[in-house]
């Protein structure tokens, strides 16, 4: 079925969704570039473009704000998204391409395309651009090598969480002989920080409190801070996991203020990481939402103590359920 639609497609609009990260980035590079080896008509469309960490992956000078006109498409690909609502603004437009690939790994995606490959237990998106790859037996070119092995290190928090399988070792291993230099990846990644980022690091630690006798941390992030230091929306996406890395949290939340000037309602955006038993994933889902069960994000106006005090209650079913096993 892949096959065919792929071996037919001719003009080709690839997306993945809006403020990427390494795995959004990654996929939508190492499928486009691997389509074009094909010969085939690709643009890779992200509407924030390449955040500035990953510019140094090859190929992202191909990657496009702007998808031009829609008409020219016979195939959309939608990567690394779970719900159509991801690709950003032209999501409505796009939806109009007349067949839609929908390649993804969070447990919550909706299943909005003509064909689905959804698979959760996927360390991360270029896994599964992987595995498409080695079933159209195509050639991986070097360029697509680096940004699979940058999905998987980037998704898996550089091979530490709790999704970093077997397989996914094992696809990192062979992108690196094909060409990925794991040092090289891993600096720009972690080891490359602006001094805002560090100045808005040194902000958000300060507002974290701990709930719940400590298996609750949040972490508060105005715009007031993100306008202190000068620091990017996209630089703040990661805060959350200091909270995390506090001994005995199970739930760690980042509540960040909406800019009310280019945002509407609701005023409020929560990330949410989760440990061993919590799912952050349900929670973020109940609330609108979505994403995996270690890490997960939602939208809302509640105010940010009724949303820890709706945490906290999570956190108490949880400890019930497991004292009833
Ligand atoms: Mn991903």
């Amino acid at each position: 079925m892949i096959r065919n639609l792929l071996n037919e497609s001719s003009h080709l609009l690839l997306v993945s969704h809006v403020q990427p990260d390494g795995d959004a980035i990654g996929s939508l590079l190492a499928l486009g570039l691997s389509l074009q080896a094909q010969g085939k008509h690709v643009t890779m469309y992200n509407e924030d473009g390449t955040p500035p960490s990953f510019a140094f992956l090859p190929g992202t000078e191909r990657v496009t704000e702007h998808p031009g006109e829609l008409a020219q498409y016979d195939t959309l690909i939608v990567l690394d998204s779970g719900d159509t609502d991801r690709m950003g603004s032209r999501a409505q437009e796009l939806m109009s391409i007349p067949c839609i690939i929908n390649i993804d790994h969070h447990p919550s995606n909706t299943l909005f395309g003509s064909l689905n490959m959804v698979d959760p237990e996927a360390a991360s998106t270029t896994v599964m651009v992987w595995r498409l790859l080695q079933q159209m037996e195509w050639h991986i070119p070097t360029e697509a090598a680096w940004a699979i092995y940058t999905g998987i290190f980037t998704d898996t928090g550089g091979f530490r969480f709790g999704n970093t399988n077997t397989e996914a070792l094992s696809i990192a291993a062979a992108m690196t002989s094909l060409g990925a230099d794991p040092e090289t990846v891993s600096r720009h990644i972690m080891g490359s920080y602006s001094f805002a980022y560090i100045r808005l690091l040194q902000e958000a630690l300060s507002s974290i409190r701990l709930a719940a006798d400590g298996k609750l941390a949040s972490m508060t992030l105005t715009r007031h801070m993100l306008e202190k230091t000068g620091a990017t929306e996209g630089e703040a996406s990661g805060l959350v996991n200091y909270a995390r890395y506090i001994d005995g949290v199970k739930m760690a939340a980042l509540i960040r203020e909406k800019d009310t000037h280019t945002e509407t309602e609701p005023s409020y955006k929560i990330s949410l990481r989760a440990d061993g038993d919590m799912d952050a994933a349900a929670i973020a889902v109940a609330h609108g939402g979505g994403g995996h069960r270690a890490a997960a994000g939602f939208s809302t106006s509640l105010p940010p103590e009724s949303i820890l005090k709706m945490l906290e209650t999570c956190i108490q079913t949880t400890k019930n359920d497991s004292q009833r096993l």
